[in-house]
C-alpha cells in the first residue's frame, strides 16, 4: 500500500515541519475487504456480454434443447468486429455464452456431439472460444465465459453423471483457451427439456444439485484470476435484474452463506448486498442492448434508446457495481449495425460528461485527519492508492474543496478506498454558492465508485460530509464534472383526445416543432406545452442546447381518435385507439372472431388505414393477412383491401395500408391469419385521410 510507504517516507522528515499531524498507520481493514483480484475486476467497470449461440438460429430466447447442430450457421462470423467495437466503446472485456440453457457447445467439446464440430459453420472446424479469445487478445481486451448448468439437451441432466460433464467441461474450455477473467453461472432453471429425447420435466434442488463447492476449486486450479459470478457469488454477484440498474444503497457485502443461485427471494432480499454482509462479493449490472438477449429481427427497431442507455450507465457504474451490457449477434455473426450505432452515441456521451475534471489543482481540507499520509488532499490527487483517512471511530466528518475559481457542475464522483473495507453509509453534498453554503444532495453508500447527477450549480467550494459510516472513513477520489445536455430528438405521441405531447430527457432543452412537414430550426414554434392537433398533420421537432440542435424526430398523424368508439366489445378493446403505442388488445374470446369494428363518429373519405402490431417483448396474434371493410351504417359492408403485411413477423412496426378513396363511418379490420395462429392481436388502428 502506498500510504505505507508515504509514512516511511515522511518520517525522515523534521518533526517539527509536521507538528499538527502524526506519523500513524493506515486505518486497520473493517471486514469483509476484496481480494487484489476482484479489485482488478472491478475496476474494468465496462464490458460486454455477447449471446449467441443455437438460439440465434432458432429464434429463440431459450432453446428446449431439441435443436440440430445443423442450424448453427453464421455467413460472415467475425469475432475481431465484435473486439473491435467494444475497444472503440472504452470496454474492457467481452463475455461469450459458451453453452446455454439448450446446452449447444460453442467449442468443439470432446464430451457431447451437440457443438459446433457438428454444424456447417466451417465445415465443423470452426471453434468459437478460440477465435473470440483471439480476437480479444488482439485488441487487449479480457474474455470471460457464460456457462449455463442448466442443460436441456443432455440426457443425465438432472442425475449425478451430468455434474462428472459439467465439470469435465469446464476443465476443458478453461485449460485450453488462455486466461479468462470471469465464469458466469447463470441461476435459471426451467424445468422442460429435451434431456436427449425424454421430452419432460426435470427439477434439481438448486441449492445442492450443482455441488458447486466442489466444483469452484477446479476453476480455481485452471483460472486462478477468474471471478466466479451468480447470485451467490462466489466473487461477484448479480444485481438482481436485468434492466442494468443497481440499488441506491449497494454495499459490496453479502450474507452469502445464506444466497443459493437462483433463489426466488433473491432480488428483494439479497440483491443490494448487505452492511453486515460476511463476504465480500460487489455487484454487476447486466442488460441488454435490446429486450432480448439473442438476436431476433423483430427487434432490430428496438435498440434502447441513449437516454436509456446512459441512465443505464449511470445507475451501475454511478452505483458501486460494473456494467455488463450485452450484444444480441445477429446470424451473421456480427454485431448489428443498429447496436453499434447506439453504443457510439453512448461512448461519445460518457466521453462527453467526463472531458475534464473541475476539482483538479484545488485545495482541500478536512474537519479530522488521522495523520501524515492520510491528508484531504489525497482525495483529490488523481492517485487510487493514497485516499483521505480520518483517526479511528470518526464516523462523521467533511472535507472540503475550494475550488480554484467559481465554477458550475452537475456531477459528482467519489470513491472509498475499498481495499481496507467498504465503510460510508450515508453523507451529503453541499455548494458554496452566491447564496451560501447549500446541501445539494443527499445518498447514502459510496463504495468503489458513486457518481450523482445533479441541477447545475455554481460554486467556489464543495463540501462532503460523511454522516454516518461503520468506520473511519477512507476517500480515495473526488472529480466534479460539467457534462453538456443531452440533446435527443424529442419523442412525440398523442393520445385519445388528440392532445399532443413532446418529451426530452432533461430540463433546460427547448423543442422547436413544425406541423407541415417543413424543416424545423430555431425560428419555428416553441413547444411549451401539451397542444392539441385532431386534425392531420406531419409534426417534425428539433431539440435546442448549449449551441447543440439535435436530430429531427418525425411523426405523421392523421386524424385523432378524439371521437372514436369501439363497437360492441369489452372496454379493453379501446386500448387500440388510446394513441399509446405499447397497449394492446386481443380478440381471445371475442365472439365476432379475429376482428375489430370501430365507429369514426362521422363520415369520413377514407384513403387508407394503419395497423400497428403489438409491441410487447413476448408478443402473439400479429396479423399476416387481413381484410379491411368499411361501412356507413355497421350493416352493409364493403371490402376496401384484402393482403399480406409482408415480414410484419421480423419487423412489427406500423403498416399502412391505401385504397380507392371511399366515404365510411365505420371501420372494420379482420385478420384471416396470424404469425402464429393465435388470436390476432391490436396495438393500434388509424385511417389514412390526407
Ligand atoms: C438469464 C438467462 O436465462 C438469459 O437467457 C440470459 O442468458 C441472461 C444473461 O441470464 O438468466
Amino acid at each position: 500500500m502506498k500510504n505505507t510507504f508515504v509514512i516511511i517516507l515522511f518520517s525522515g522528515l523534521s518533526f517539527f515541519s509536521c507538528q499538527q499531524q502524526k506519523i500513524v498507520a493506515p486505518p486497520a481493514p473493517i471486514l469483509p475487504v476484496p481480494t487484489p483480484t476482484q479489485i482488478a475486476w472491478q475496476e474494468m467497470e465496462f464490458y460486454a456480454f455477447a449471446h449467441f449461440n443455437m438460439n440465434t438460429f432458432s429464434n429463440m430466447e431459450w432453446g428446449f434443447g431439441d435443436e440440430k447442430p445443423a442450424q448453427f450457421n453464421p455467413t460472415a462470423l467475425d469475432c475481431r468486429q465484435w473486439a473491435r467495437v467494444a475497444k472503440e466503446a472504452g470496454m474492457t472485456g467481452i463475455i461469450l455464452t459458451a453453452k446455454h440453457h439448450d446446452g449447444f457447445c460453442l467449442w468443439p467439446s470432446k464430451y457431447t456431439e451437440h457443438s459446433v464440430k457438428n454444424s456447417p459453420w466451417k465445415n465443423g472446424k470452426g471453434d468459437l472460444v478460440k477465435d473470440l479469445a483471439e480476437a480479444c487478445k488482439e485488441y487487449g481486451l479480457k474474455m470471460g465465459m457464460y456457462y449455463s448448468p442448466w442443460d436441456r439437451n443432455h440426457a443425465a441432466y438432472g442425475k449425478p453423471e451430468y455434474i462428472t460433464y459439467m465439470r469435465n467441461q469446464l476443465k476443458e474450455v478453461l485449460g485450453n483457451y488462455g486466461e479468462f477473467f470471469e465464469v458466469w453461472f447463470d441461476g435459471a432453471n426451467g424445468g422442460t427439456g429435451y434431456y436427449g429425447g425424454a421430452n419432460e420435466e426435470r427439477k434439481v434442488d438448486k441449492k445442492t444439485y450443482y455441488d458447486m463447492q466442489n466444483t469452484y476449486p477446479i476453476i480455481r486450479e485452471l483460472q486462478p484470476n477468474a471471478m466466479i459470478f451468480s447470485d451467490a457469488g462466489p466473487d461477484i454477484r448479480w444485481v438482481g435484474n436485468e434492466h442494468g440498474y443497481a440499488f441506491e444503497t449497494m454495499w459490496s457485502n453479502l450474507l452469502r452463506d445464506s444466497v443459493y443461485a437462483g433463489m426466488l427471494e433473491y432480488s428483494e432480499k439479497y440483491a443490494p448486498g448487505q452492511e453486515f454482509g460476511t463476504h465480500w462479493v460487489p455487484g454487476e449490472a447486466d442488460v441488454s442492448i435490446r429486450p432480448g438477449w439473442y438476436y431476433h429481427e423483430y427487434e432490430d427497431h428496438k435498440v434502447r434508446s441513449l437516454p436509456e442507455l446512459l441512465d443505464m450507465y449511470y445507475n451501475s457504474i454511478g452505483r458501486n457495481t460494473t456494467f455488463l451490457l450485452n450484444f444480441p449477434i445477429d446470424k451473421r455473426g456480427l454485431i448489428h449495425e443498429n447496436d453499434v450505432a447506439k453504443l457510439q452515441q453512448l461512448t461519445a456521451k460518457i466521453k462527453e460528461d467526463f472531458a475534464q475534471e473541475l476539482a483538479k489543482g484545488s485545495k482541500a481540507t478536512a474537519t479530522n485527519v488521522r495523520g501524515i499520509g492520510f491528508e484531504a488532499t489525497h482525495a483529490i490527487d488523481g492517485q487510487k492508492e493514497t485516499y483521505w483517512a480520518t483517526e479511528d471511530g470518526q464516523k462523521t466528518a467533511a472535507i472540503t474543496i475550494e475550488l480554484k475559481e467559481s465554477t458550475t457542475f452537475n456531477r459528482f464522483l467519489v470513491q472509498e478506498y475499498i481495499a481496507l473495507g467498504q465503510r460510508v453509509k450515508a453523507f451529503s453534498l453541499e455548494a458554496k454558492t452566491d447564496k451560501g453554503w447549500q446541501e445539494i444532495a443527499t445518498a447514502t453508500t459510496i463504495g468503489y465508485k458513486r457518481i450523482l447527477r445533479l441541477p447545475e450549480t455554481t460554486a467556489t467550494a464543495i463540501r462532503l460530509i460523511i454522516k454516518d459510516a461503520k468506520a473511519s472513513p477512507t476517500i480515495s477520489n473526488i472529480e466534479l464534472y460539467h457534462a453538456p445536455k443531452l440533446v435527443v430528438p424529442p419523442t412525440i405521441s398523442r393520445n385519445k383526445e388528440g392532445m399532443v405531447t413532446m418529451e426530452v430527457p432533461e430540463e433546460g432543452i427547448a423543442i422547436h416543432y413544425t406541423l407541415d412537414g417543413s424543416q424545423p430550426s430555431l425560428q419555428s414554434t416553441k413547444y411549451n406545452q401539451p397542444f392539441s392537433q385532431i386534425s392531420p398533420a406531419v409534426i417534425q421537432a428539433i431539440a435546442v442546447a448549449e449551441n447543440k440542435q439535435s436530430e429531427v424526430s418525425r411523426t405523421e398523424m392523421d386524424i385523432s381518435s378524439a371521437k372514436w368508439q369501439v363497437v360492441g366489445i369489452d372496454e379493453k378493446a379501446e386500448k387500440v385507439i388510446d394513441g399509446k403505442e405499447h397497449s394492446s388488445w386481443s380478440a381471445v374470446g371475442n365472439k365476432k372472431g379475429n376482428e375489430i369494428i370501430i365507429d369514426l363518429g362521422e363520415s369520413l373519405t377514407l384513403k387508407g388505414f394503419r395497423y400497428l402490431p403489438m409491441q410487447d417483448r413476448w408478443f402473439s396474434g400479429l396479423i399476416k393477412d387481413y381484410a379491411f371493410y368499411t361501412s356507413l351504417d355497421n350493416k352493409n359492408w364493403h371490402l376496401a383491401k384484402k393482403g399480406e403485411f409482408a415480414n410484419i413477423f421480423n419487423n412489427p412496426i406500423w403498416q399502412s395500408v391505401t385504397f380507392k378513396p371511399q366515404t365510411a363511418r365505420f371501420i372494420k379490420l379482420k385478420a384471416l391469419t396470424t404469425v402464429d395462429d393465435k388470436p390476432a392481436t391490436f396495438a393500434e388502428i388509424g385511417v389514412l385521410t390526407e
